[in-house]
């Protein structure tokens, strides 16, 4: 594959390209279907290639096309080097990325490695006998003592999957079981045997050197494991009344940034520079994520902390809903604004295809929907680091609002309401309202191009239901309309790469206690900015600091004219956000 970038000079001084880049994601399955199976394909993002130059995006990351029994929409992976027939061919991926590349667009490939699908040949090698030479590649153990296989409490731990029930999963041919962190059919590979290792990286070089410009890596911090320390394996402390918490054990082990750090010699070396590399990091806290993304570590480059998005989970987690306090949300964020300062870089999201829609959570997808979703976009665009865009996200998407549980198609919520309803602990009813706030298919719906029976996604019937506002919410509308939520995220990403300041600018709170508006300055390299969001649909009024609000500019709005200005204080309109730049 041609490259069509200019070579990157190493230039430590210099900031990174990342520095200034927005990057879409898309999730394939549900973003353009091309042959009307009602899954989308890879022919089917050529056809929106427009699209995405249009909005101006620097890179595209794609959820992952790779060979997979789809047990986990793609994240089972039985052939790292191949694209699944449901989403077309390697000639169709080359494809894709020459036409991104021709726009300037690069490509970063998901990258799932902390499991395989049980159905690749690895672990099909791995569970033939105990002494295969594969054997060690995944995490065996033998029934708890003084159980028998298959016996019920045998498993080698009481931990819970992500995906509800046990983490071990016996194999009848050899009575072991294997720990699965996530479904049965993604077994967990050990990263502790060096030809693991090595195998990936082989496999990485390969896509490098087919001329892709980057990886998403899946959840990266859980690739090593406190567990291997000696073999000790412990219960977990239990949640739920059924399983531990497998997380002390499996996730953040002790040689965690050995191999992070081993994988960028072995195949970063000497192309780092034109490459994006963002670690998937659960769990993670801004101390980690210096940890990850300090250069002089040599590492990753930004990673997505998940704080922010578990600010309105109750205990239950995901599906236990909490209201938002935003005073939670601004310290959250701008701990990791101050903690990433002078060394490391952030990953800026709202969404992506594990979080439900942004504009349905922290905003109002009624009758605010176009202000709360540009009001949402402005706050996280503004502030430093590299904002992701999630496909849909753009068009002010919201939430499935699915009104069955016959709707969803996602695994984790399926099997958590499968267990839910085996205990007796929901009824129907509050499953339904359980799965319409955390079900990651909120996300999953196909993206909304215009007004038609499947909006334009597909000629066939979908993989999953269309959401029914796309007869108002769609692209069509949204590029009509230069009010609209695309040109208002199509304006971010523009200021981004012309603003010296929001592009490096220092962030600093601004009535860090205020409850409905969110309000920072940047500072640093030219005019300082001031950004204010309402979070709210009623007026606030929130004191401007940093700028002269009588000589201010006011660089993006989502509302036709400036906010009123009293006293020196500014009054905003419901969902309001505002951008002012100070005078020279
Ligand atoms: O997600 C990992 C993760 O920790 C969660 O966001 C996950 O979605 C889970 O539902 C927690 O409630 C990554 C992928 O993004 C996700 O789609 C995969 O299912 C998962 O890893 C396994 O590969």
């Amino acid at each position: 594959m041609a490259e069509e970038f200019p070579v990157v000079i190493a230039d430590h001084e210099a900031p990174a390209w990342w520095t200034s880049a927005v990057v879409y994601q898309i999730y394939p399955r549900s973003f353009q279907d091309s042959d009307g199976d009602g899954i989308g394909d890879l022919r089917g993002v050529l056809q929106r290639i427009d699209h995405l130059a249009e909005l101006g995006v620097d890179v595209v990351w794609f959820s992952p096309v790779y060979r997979s029994p789809q047990d986990d929409n793609g994240y089972d992976i039985s052939d790292y080097r191949d694209v699944d027939p449901i989403f077309g061919s390697l000639a169709d991926l080359d494809e894709v990325v020459q036409a991104l590349h021709s726009r300037g667009i690069r490509v970063v490939m998901d990258l799932v490695v902390n499991h395989t699908s049980d159905e690749h040949t690895w672990f099909m090698e791995s569970r033939a006998s105990t002494d295969s030479p594969k054997r060690d590649w995944y995490w065996w153990r033998p029934p708890r003592p003084g159980f028998a296989a298959g016996e019920p409490g045998a498993e080698p731990t009481n931990w819970a999957s992500y995906f509800s029930g046990s983490t071990w999963e016996l194999d009848p041919g050899t009575g072991e079981y294997y720990l699965h962190l996530f479904s049965r059919k993604q077994p967990d590979l050990n990263w502790e045997n060096p030809a693991v290792r090595d195998a990936v990286y082989e496999m990485m070089r390969w896509w490098l050197d087919r001329g892709i410009d980057g990886f998403r890596m899946d959840v990266i911090n859980l690739i090593s494991k406190t567990m291997a320390d000696g073999g000790a394996l412990a219960d977990g402390v239990v949640k739920d009344g059924l399983y531990g918490d497998a997380w002390p054990l499996t996730a953040n082990g002790p040689r965690l940034h050995e191999y992070l750090q081993e994988m960028h010699r072995e195949v970063f070396e000497g192309r780092r520079e034109a490459l994006l590399l963002v670690g998937e990091t659960p769990g993670a806290t801004v101390e980690d994520g210096r940890l990850f993304t300090d250069p002089a570590r040599g590492e990753l480059d930004m990673v997505f902390t998940f704080e922010h998005v578990g600010l309105d989970h109750g205990p239950g987690g995901r599906f236990d809903r909490r209201p938002l306090d935003l005073r939670e949300l601004k310290a959250t964020l701008a701990r990791w604004q101050t903690g990433l300062k002078d060394a490391g870089w952030n990953a800026l999201y709202w969404c992506n295809h594990d979080q439900p829609r942004i504009v349905s959570r922290f905003g109002d997808d009624g009758a605010y929907r176009r202000e709360s979703a540009t009001m949402l976009a402005t706050v996280l665009h503004l502030h430093r680091g590299t904002p992701y865009v999630y496909q849909g996200e753009e068009l002010g998407m919201t939430n499935a609002h699915f009104a069955a549980l016959a709707e969803y198609r996602d695994i984790e919520s399926l099997r958590y309401a499968a267990e839910a309803r085996a205990h007796g602990r929901l009824t129907d009813d509050q499953l339904v309202e359980a799965l319409a706030f955390g079900s990651r298919d909120n996300a999953r719906t196909p993206v909304q191009w215009d007004d038609t029976a499947s909006a334009g996604f597909t000629t066939g019937e979908p993989w999953l239901a269309v959401n029914p506002n796309h007869v108002t919410v769609n692209a069509e509308v949204e590029c009509r309309d230069p009010a609209s939520v695309f040109h208002h995220y199509r304006r971010l990403i523009a200021l981004r790469h012309e603003d010296p300041v929001v592009r490096l600018g220092d962030f600093s709170l601004v009535a860090p206690e205020h409850p409905h508006v969110y309000a920072f300055t940047r500072s640093g390299g030219g005019p300082t900015l001031f950004v204010a969001g309402n979070f709210s649909g009623e007026p606030q009024r929130i004191g401007v600091e940093g700028v002269d609000p009588a000589t201010a500019g006011r660089v993006i709005g989502n509302y036709d004219d400036a906010p009123r200005v009293e006293e020196a204080e500014l009054v905003l309109r419901p969902w309001e956000a505002v951008v002012l730049r100070a005078a020279r």
